[in-house]
């Protein structure tokens, strides 16, 4: 499988973004799934980019809409492994609506979300997970609000498997291959520091691993109270791997229109009509 593309990337030099799509880039090469089995989508900002470095094929879609052009792929195919691609801008500020219902609908497919908690491509404006105080020259005052929390805002409302992992190769090659084989929603964050506009100093030195603990990942309770160890604002622990993982039923398989595509392992352009 050859992911390449001729297109050379425009993040800058040192961006995690870099490891995120070389743990992207292995876990789509070993997750058992065959190229044209494969499509991805973004939303526009510097994480969407990423969507001219993969060779599959997809839509790098409008602002906040990686949602539901995932779940049409999905509905146009059942059959498709679908990868949606965004940022905290992306996902919590404008597309914040479709981010609540992709939780709810439980259709199976995932979401990236590179979290700078800032705005990146549009020179590092606050975005709805930005640290309360947080001063820039867009926002010379600092931040007057609280942060949201991504990870409890997804157990709310109804994910089935939600983790978090820093901008790591190895992190991001695990966790993408465990949400591809969980039938369901998959929401992933991933920690992105910005180099340039959030840089996240200190981050790193204060993750662990959920999987190195007892924490049961079949337990709403304990996932909401693993959730709550890092609020965004202060750093003092931040608790990596998969929070919350169960079996519901899954939007598309219930369906009955989409049960012939599924049972043939096709796609609607495939069928006579
Ligand atoms: C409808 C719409 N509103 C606003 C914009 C401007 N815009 C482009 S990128 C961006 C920020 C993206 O930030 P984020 O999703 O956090 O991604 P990052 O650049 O940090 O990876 C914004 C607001 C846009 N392109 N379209």
């Amino acid at each position: 499988m050859n992911l390449n593309t001729p297109i050379k990337p425009t993040w800058c030099p040192g961006c995690p973004n870099f490891m995120i799509l070389a743990g992207v880039k292995k876990a789509l090469e070993t997750c058992g799934k065959k190229q044209n089995e494969m499509a991805i989508v973004s939303g526009i900002g510097c994480h969407a980019k990423i969507f001219d470095y993969i060779n599959l094929p997809g839509l790098n879609s409008l602002h906040g809409r990686v949602a539901p052009v995932c779940l049409g792929l999905k509905v146009g195919n059942p059959n498709l492994t679908v990868l949606g691609f965004s940022g905290d801008g992306d996902a919590y500020a404008e597309g914040m609506e479709h981010t609540i219902h992709a939780a709810r609908y439980n259709s199976n497919w995932n979401y990236i979300v590179h979290n700078n908690q800032v705005f990146s491509l549009t020179v590092g404006q606050p975005t709805p997970t930005t640290e309360k105080g947080f001063a820039d020259k867009t926002m010379p005052m600092g931040v007057k609000t609280q942060p949201l929390n991504p990870i409890k805002l997804m157990l709310a409302s109804g994910a089935s498997f939600v983790a978090r992992v820093f901008a790591d190769i190895q992190q991001v090659e695990w966790v993408l291959k465990e949400a591809i084989k969980h039938k369901g929603f998959s929401f992933i964050e991933i920690i992105q520091p910005c180099l340039i506009f959030h840089p996240s100093i200190g981050y790193k030195e204060k993750t662990y691993s959920l999987e190195k603990t007892k924490h049961d990942k079949s337990s709403f309770d304990q996932a909401w109270k693993k959730a709550q160890e890092f609020d965004y604002n202060e750093v003092k622990k931040i608790p990596l791997g998969i929070f919350y993982q169960v079996e519901k039923p899954v939007f598309e398989d219930q369906l009955p229109q989409l049960a012939k595509l599924k049972k043939a392992g096709k796609s609607w352009k495939d069928i006579k009509r």
